[in-house]
């Protein structure tokens, strides 16, 4: 039994609480449109009516390896990525993960409560260890003990993902569920908020496989930081199905993808696009997803431009949200050691 909250609040009279909303990014690679169709833009679209905690997950890149510039300049570039899609600090904690210690207490703690077999079973770990289980780090075999930690310090209630991290979200629940049983209530089982449209942007080169920072191949993705030009030649070279007709289906995995991102990007549903296509041929249908890409990308771009340009704006900013987070991590770590009996409190 997890102690889950209803979202009106503790009685009748009192005023709604609003949900809590954790989710969680790593400063990895070039961040694309699936990243911000499944996720980032769920996270702004959602920001005023939810209590919303994001946090830049440096800690969990670390599980394959970085160099010291890289991540420190992949921080503020994800920071500056997310202030200019539009999360606003006023509404939501922003912070990096490393700033808030509580994290990595919290993970070992979980460690102690976390199946091997559970971790094993991760489709997360299958794909990036690639088979090479002797050779990875084990940080990446704990790295969903870590998120479970991240998830579970905030008392979260929704936690807005892509489809590859449901198994993740699972996990954290086990894990919470298992820790109230042993310690009595503690956490909050929190539940994935997974979107029926745009949670899996599949690669441009290949919609078997979803669009990754990580593919080797740079015309796999659209990065949010592409030229107009560059967002053109890579849709344009995208793969396509047989035929000529601008539908979507369970043989035509390469228009299902395209038309997702055109529906998405112009607040459309599929079959509409689909409608204002029918009879037009691939061409056509390429050449105005470019330009619509093209178009929303644009005001990110410009205000990414304006941040880049004074560095010390997310600065501040991120270390104003560490100081918020670190107050809420604070106050449930300190419940959580109590429960387990670490951390003093010995009389
Ligand atoms: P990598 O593929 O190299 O592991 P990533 O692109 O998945 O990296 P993450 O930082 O792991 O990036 O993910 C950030 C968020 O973007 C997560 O919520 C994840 O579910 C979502 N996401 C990632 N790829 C896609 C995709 N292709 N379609 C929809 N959402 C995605
Ligand atoms: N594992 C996630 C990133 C992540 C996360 C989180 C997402 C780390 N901690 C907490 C949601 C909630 C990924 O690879 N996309």
């Amino acid at each position: 039994m997890g102690a889950e909250r209803g979202a009106t609040g503790e009685g009748p009279h009192l005023p709604a609480r609003r949900k809590r909303v954790f989710s969680g990014i790593q400063p990895s690679g070039s961040f694309h449109i699936g990243n911000y169709l499944g996720a980032i833009r769920n996270w702004v679209d959602q920001q005023a009516a939810y209590d919303n905690v994001f946090c830049i997950v440096d800690l969990h890149a670390l599980s394959l390896p970085t160099t010291r510039e890289g991540l420190s300049g992949n921080i503020l570039h994800l920071a500056n990525v997310l202030l200019a899609s539009g999360i606003d600090p006023e509404q939501s904690i922003l912070f990096v993960q490393s700033d808030v210690r509580e994290h990595t207490e919290l993970c070992w703690l979980l460690n102690s409560v976390t199946q091997f077999g559970d971790l094993r079973r991760m489709t997360q770990f299958k794909d990036k260890a690639g088979g090479k289980d002797e050779q990875v780090s084990a940080a990446l075999f704990v790295y969903p003990v870590l998120q479970a930690a991240d998830i579970l310090l905030y008392d979260t209630d929704l936690v807005p993902v892509g489809e590859d991290q449901k198994q993740h979200i699972e996990l954290t629940r086990d894990v919470a569920a298992r820790f109230n049983a042993r310690y009595g209530e503690t956490f909050v089982l929190p539940a994935p908020d997974i979107k029926p449209q745009g949670a899996r942007i599949m690669s441009l080169d290949d919609p078997t496989k979803k669009m990754s920072k990580s593919d080797p191949s740079a015309n796999a993705t659209v990065a949010l930081t592409d030229t107009p030009d560059t967002i053109r030649k890579k849709i344009r070279r995208a793969v396509t199905d047989s035929g000529s007709d601008v539908i979507a289906g369970p043989d035509k995995p390469a228009l299902t993808n395209l038309l997702s991102i055109f529906a998405l990007f112009a607040d459309l549903t599929v079959p509409e696009v689909e409608t204002r296509y029918a009879g037009k041929g691939y061409g056509a249908f390429k050449a105005d997803l470019a330009e619509l890409v093209v178009e929303r990308l644009a005001p990110i771009q410009e205000r990414l431009a304006e941040l880049e340009a004074d560095p010390a704006v997310a600065a501040r900013l991120l270390a104003e949200g560490a100081e918020r987070a670190r107050l809420r991590a604070a106050a449930k770590m300190d419940e959580v050691r109590d429960r387990v009996g670490v951390g003093g409190g010995r009389s």
